[in-house]
């Protein structure tokens, strides 16, 4: 699962990638994609590595790719970019919002709206374009007779992109989504919209058209996170008190870059399950739904072979009880089979044999 960050150019999709993937002052080069691991923070991890103080502790990580900016015009580029949205499996667009002098905007005009709507409209123009090349191809096609489920279904998709629809907001049965399995479409991602303010914005919560955007994304089903990209670079220098003390200063309670990880995570349809002990404390990643004997294979594909049991816990019952001990004496475990649908959070041990 990739993670592909978009946006205009100098938004501050860089300073976004080097938090999310923790690479500050890596000097990356901005013309191309690069590409980075994020760390899902979870407090959950967090309190078992601090019961079982293990050799290790590893999050879950989501693969995130920092593509190039897309400057409306600019054909070239526009291939770059559309080349790397499509492998993305969804998208953060960052928007400018602060205001800086020495930061050239483009157009030289703060206008988030109006850059949120020209990102959305270059998606839209692409899977438009995919589309009437495939009705054409197939009108031209002599067995046309074979295609006009999906000749007819393309002309409904045809008709919602020409109305500044969105693929994701179209209702497809499992026939329709079937016919469209084949095509890589780029307004079926999930998105999110990352509003990049500065720091005045964000301690005043106002900032030029705020009540626009927010009503704009609301209206198209548009999740939102606020950030201050420029004050989480700062704020990811320090640690403990002096961190806690300079979030207090500026209201902030919750990274937004921890938001954006943990929403997109969730937006993916991916959970994480944990294992435990001495040696590590980690959490795996899984898609929603996935079964006990398919999961154990992420640890590996022996336990996915010789599976014979899971043992599950819930994470809350052993915080609740303070530890695994008090949790088997209270009977809170469970040994459950191959079909069992993990859910996130539980605290799995694999009993298999080879
Ligand atoms: N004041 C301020 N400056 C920021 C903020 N975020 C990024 N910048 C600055 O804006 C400039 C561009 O940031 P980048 O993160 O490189 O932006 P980008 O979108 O990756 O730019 P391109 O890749 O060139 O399109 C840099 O000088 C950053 O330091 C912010 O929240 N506030
Ligand atoms: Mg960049």
């Amino acid at each position: 699962m990739q993670l592909g960050i978009i946006g205009l150019p100098l938004v501050g999709k860089t300073t976004v990638f080097e938090l999310l993937t923790e690479s500050a002052n890596k000097n990356l080069n901005t013309a191309k994609a690069n590409l980075g691991m994020a760390r899902i923070p979870d407090d959950r991890i967090d309190y078992l590595s601090g019961i079982y103080k293990p050799k290790k502790t590893t999050y879950a990580q989501l693969e995130v790719v920092d593509i190039p900016g897309l400057a409306p015009g600019a054909e070239k580029t526009a291939g770059v970019f559309l080349d790397a949205v499509r492998r993305a499996d969804a998208l953060l667009h960052v928007v400018r919002v602060f205001s800086d002098q020495t930061v050239p905007d483009f157009d030289n005009d703060i206008n988030p709206l109006k850059d949120i709507e020209t990102i959305n409209y270059e998606l839209l123009l692409a899977d438009l374009d995919l589309i009437e090349k495939r009705i054409e191809r197939i009108n031209s096609n002599k067995k046309k007779n074979n295609f006009l489920s999906e000749l007819a279904l393309l002309e409904r998709l045809k008709e919602a992109l020409e109305n500044e629809i969105p693929l994701l907001a179209i209702e497809l049965n499992t026939n329709e989504e079937e016919i469209l399995t084949a095509y890589q479409f780029l307004t079926t991602k999930p998105l999110l919209i990352c509003l990049n303010v500065s720091e005045d914005d964000l301690i005043k919560k106002e900032y030029r058209q705020r009540e626009e955007v927010l009503q704009f994304a609301l209206q198209h089903n548009l999740p939102v996170v606020e950030i201050a990209a420029g004050i989480e670079r700062d704020l990811a220098e320090l640690e403990g008190e002096e961190k806690e003390a300079f979030m207090q200063e500026l209201g902030i309670t919750e990274s937004g870059i921890v938001k954006i990880s943990q929403s997109m995570y969730r937006r993916l349809g991916l959970i994480s399950f944990f294992t435990v002990g001495e040696d590590e404390v980690k959490a795996w990643t899984i898609e929603e739904g996935t079964g006990a004997r398919k999961a154990a294979g992420k640890i590996h594909s022996d336990i996915e072979r010789g599976f014979i049991r899971a043992e599950v816990v819930e994470y809350e019952d052993l915080k609740n009880l303070g530890g695994m001990n008090a949790v088997k004496e209270k009977g809170l475990f469970r040994l459950e089979g191959k079909e069992y649908v993990i859910k996130d959070g539980n605290i799995v041990h694999f009993r298999f044999n080879i």
